[in-house]
This record gives structure tokens, C-alpha cells and sequence, in this order.
């Protein structure tokens, strides 16, 4: 049966996947952090972000017909960091506070770097994010993706790209960390599903090294 994982760790702890019956070279790479950021400094960000940042409405050509993507989004970072997703290149917009104080958190913290970030605001539970992994070539081979959450909680959800019965669903918190990284674009999907309960709005910031 699939159950929910708490997330009440205070560090950042391995996250266990049902990836036994695929083996380690299959594996997904995860860590989890409940409390990255304490809920002061989670309202300061989440304020600042939600007026700051320019989100966008993007549409999509599915199936001949052009359609709303279901959640807001805006790319920041480096000049260079170029990022195509969605069929599009986007161009980073410049750093501001506080992207640039957490992606330094993040660098000191996983010892790595980071040099964009794509913003995504889901404005309430019928936003979501479908299946996907982040495998574009410009992330190159093995990327670490670090993504902080602020605002509603939301599920989370993995699966194994060949065996799609290896699932593994989680609770993204306010202020939660979630760090992919090693083969799990490679081997594994992941999505944000839509919760019509959920009625708040949640932030998701996903840092990452675009290849040039
Ligand atoms: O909102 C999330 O937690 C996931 C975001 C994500 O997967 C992405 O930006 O590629
Ligand atoms: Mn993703």
C-alpha cells in the first residue's frame, strides 16, 4: 500500500524509495528537509515572492489545441542560463533578494552550484504540475535539483519510469527542501497532482546548474 511520508525530519535525511525490485543503478537520489526555513522567514519569502516575482500564464500546443499551463512560472538567473522546457526557450530574468540569499543557503548547504532557478506559483489546487523529470540535456547527466516550498502543503509524487508500480508519494511542507539528485531524473518521473481541496497558494523554487 502507498503511504504517505511524514516529512518530519529536522535534517536533511535520505529519502527511501521502493526502488529494491529495479536495484541501485535504477535508484532515485533524494533527500528531505522539513524545516529548511522556519515560518517567519517562510511568510517574509512567500510575501516578497508573490508580489515580486513576474509570473506568467504560459499555454502549450497538446494535441492541436493551444492550452493554459496550470500554475504561473518565471525563470531567474545567470545571463547564460538559457533553459528550454515546455518547447520553449526561456530567457533568465535577473537575481533579486531573496533568490539570491536562499540559492546561497543552498550552495553553502549542498555543496554545489546554482545558476538559475525556475519559479512556479500554483494558485490553488486545481494548479499542478503533470508527469515529467527534469532531463533535459542542458542539466547535463546527473543534476541536483533543489526545490523549496513555501505556502500550502502539496503532494508530491514519484514513480519509476520503466515500472511504473514503484511509486513513492510525499508531503511537500511550508518550508520544506527537496533535493533530487544522482540517476533520479534519469530513471524516474515525478509530478505535483492537482488537490481540489487545497484552497491556499504554494510557491515552489527549483534551483539548478544549466550546462552551457
Ligand atoms: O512544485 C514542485 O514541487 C515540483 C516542481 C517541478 O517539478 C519542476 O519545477 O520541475
Ligand atoms: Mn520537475
Amino acid at each position: 500500500m502507498q503511504q504517505f511520508d511524514l516529512n518530519l525530519s529536522s535534517g536533511l535525511e535520505k529519502v527511501s524509495l521502493p526502488s529494491d525490485d529495479v536495484g541501485e543503478p535504477e535508484g532515485a537520489e533524494i533527500r528531505f528537509q522539513n524545516q529548511f526555513y522556519d515560518s517567519s522567514q517562510v511568510t517574509d519569502f512567500y510575501n516578497v515572492l508573490y508580489s515580486m516575482v513576474d509570473w506568467q500564464e504560459e499555454s502549450l500546443w497538446i494535441a492541436g489545441r493551444q492550452r493554459k499551463v496550470p500554475r504561473l512560472i518565471a525563470w531567474y538567473g545567470d545571463p547564460e542560463a538559457r533553459y528550454r522546457y515546455s518547447g520553449k526557450v526561456h530567457h533568465p530574468e535577473p537575481w533579486f533578494e531573496p533568490l539570491l540569499s536562499i540559492k546561497k543557503k543552498l550552495e553553502t548547504t549542498l555543496g554545489c552550484d546554482f545558476n538559475s532557478v525556475l519559479c512556479n506559483l500554483y494558485r490553488h489546487g486545481e494548479d499542478s504540475m503533470g508527469w515529467h523529470a527534469d532531463d533535459e540535456a542542458e542539466l547535463g547527466p546527473k543534476p541536483v535539483i533543489a526545490s523549496v516550498s513555501l505556502g500550502a502543503t502539496r503532494a508530491f509524487h514519484l514513480k519509476h519510469k520503466k515500472n511504473p508500480k514503484l511509486r513513492h508519494k510525499m508531503l511537500l511542507t511550508s518550508g520544506s527542501l527537496l533535493v533530487m539528485q544522482g540517476t533520479t531524473q534519469q530513471y524516474w518521473l515525478h509530478q505535483v497532482p492537482k488537490e481540489p481541496k487545497v484552497t491556499k497558494a504554494r510557491i515552489n523554487l527549483t534551483f539548478r546548474h544549466v550546462i552551457r
